[in-house]
């Protein structure tokens, strides 16, 4: 009795194992990405979604909130934060470029955050 328990507890502890393992390239992240409306929400995904190794990605206007799912040997959160900018949004780490932001749809160009000023890529 007491040796089938620790084998069935072994087993458990050896399927758990796996399970994490098989499951550890997969990363979910969220963070902040400035942004005002619906179209903001369309080009932001949009952009997530084309980096390479991004499973799952969802940004919510009124949060202001980005969750992403990707697998972090294909990619990494600054790439997806860069690809970000790259379409005129902020993130606390890297700034959009002026000129994209300022092509944005005129009720997309929201409040910068200030403390970005300094940092540019
Ligand atoms: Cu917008």
């Amino acid at each position: 009795m007491n040796t089938s328990r620790i084998s069935i507890l072994a087993l458990l502890v050896l399927i758990l194992g796996f399970t994490t393992t098989a499951s550890a390239e997969d990363i979910k992240e969220t963070f902040k990405v400035w942004g005002n409306c619906g179209m903001c929400k369309t080009t932001i995904e949009t952009a997530v979604k084309k980096v390479d190794g991004v499973k799952t990605c969802k940004w919510d206007a009124e949060t202001k909130m980005l969750t992403v799912k990707f697998d972090d040997q294909k990619t990494t959160l600054d790439d997806i934060k860069k690809s970000i900018a790259a379409v005129g949004y902020d993130t606390e780490e890297f700034r959009a470029p002026d000129d994209v932001y300022s092509k944005l749809h005129g009720c997309c160009q929201y409040d910068r955050p200030p403390s970005l000023d300094k940092i540019n890529n």
